[in-house]
C-alpha cells in the first residue's frame, strides 16, 4: 500500500488494521440496493448452502459464488470450481456493480487494478459463525482482497501470519469494506458468532462478500 501524500483526503473513520489492510466505512453504503438486488439474483441461481470441510464438519455460514470461478469445500478439500456443484452449471456472472466496486475499494486502498475473478458471497444467520483462518487457496498472492459487509453487524477477528498471534476485534456494520493485501495477505481472520438483530434492509442476517483474485 502507498504512503499517503500532503493534500490526500483521510476519512477519519477509516482505519488501518495492519500494514496493507484497510477499513474503509461505510464505503458500500450508496450502493446498498444494487448490491442487495444482484445478491437476491445471484441465489435465485446459485442458492445459499451449508459446506462441509475436508475434516467432515458443517460450515455454519452458508456460501454460494458469482464470477468465473467459485470457492468450494468438501470432504476432498478447497478449491476454486468453475462449476456450481450443487447446480451443475456456471456460477452466475459477476455483476458490473460487484466489479466496479470492489476496484474503486482496492484502489482507496492503494491496489490499483484489482479485476477479481471470484467473490465468494456468505450468510450468517445469528449463531453462524468463521473460525481463525487464511485465504490462502488462490494463486496470486500479490492481488488483494477486498470484503464486503451487508445487513447484521459483525464482530471481526484479525490477527497475524501465525494462527497464535493475538487477534483484534473490529465491529463491521452494513456498508463496511475492508480490502487488504502486501503484506498482510495471510494474516489470519474470522468472524465471532453473529448476534440476535435485525437489520432493516436484511433482516436477521449478515451477508459478506469477499472479491479474490484467483489466478
Ligand atoms: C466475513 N471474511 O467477513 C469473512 N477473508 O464474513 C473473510 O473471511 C475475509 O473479510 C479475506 C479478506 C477479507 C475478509
Ligand atoms: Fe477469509
Amino acid at each position: 500500500m502507498r504512503d499517503l501524500f500532503d493534500g490526500d483526503i483521510v476519512d477519519q473513520r477509516d482505519v488501518q488494521l495492519a500494514p496493507g489492510a484497510m477499513l474503509l466505512a461505510g464505503f458500500a453504503r450508496p450502493l446498498e440496493g444494487a448490491l442487495i438486488d444482484a445478491v437476491n439474483a445471484i441465489i435465485a441461481r446459485a442458492p445459499f448452502r451449508h459446506l462441509f470441510t475436508p475434516g467432515g464438519h458443517r460450515m455454519s455460514v452458508a456460501m454460494t459464488n458469482c464470477g468465473r470461478v467459485g470457492w468450494v469445500s468438501d470432504r476432498t478439500g478447497y478449491r476454486y470450481d468453475p462449476i456450481d456443484p450443487v447446480g451443475g452449471h456456471p456460477w452466475p456472472q459477476m455483476p458490473a456493480v460487484f466489479a466496479d466496486l470492489a476496484a474503486r475499494a482496492a484502489a482507496k486502498a492503494g491496489f490499483a487494478d484489482f479485476r477479481p475473478d471470484a467473490c465468494l458471497i456468505n450468510r450468517y444467520e445469528p449463531g453462524a459463525k468463521l473460525s481463525l483462518h487464511q485465504d490462502k487457496d488462490e494463486l496470486d498472492f500479490n492481488a488483494p482482497i477486498v470484503s464486503v459487509s451487508l445487513g447484521l453487524p459483525a464482530t471481526f477477528l484479525f490477527g497475524g501470519l501465525n494462527r497464535s498471534d493475538k487477534t483484534v476485534r473490529y465491529r463491521l456494520i452494513h456498508g463496511d469494506v475492508v480490502a487488504w493485501g502486501g503484506p498482510a495477505r495471510l494474516a489470519y481472520h474470522g468472524v465471532m458468532p453473529l448476534a440476535e438483530g435485525e437489520h432493516p434492509l436484511l433482516g436477521s442476517q449478515r451477508i459478506n462478500l469477499t472479491f479474490r483474485k484467483t489466478r
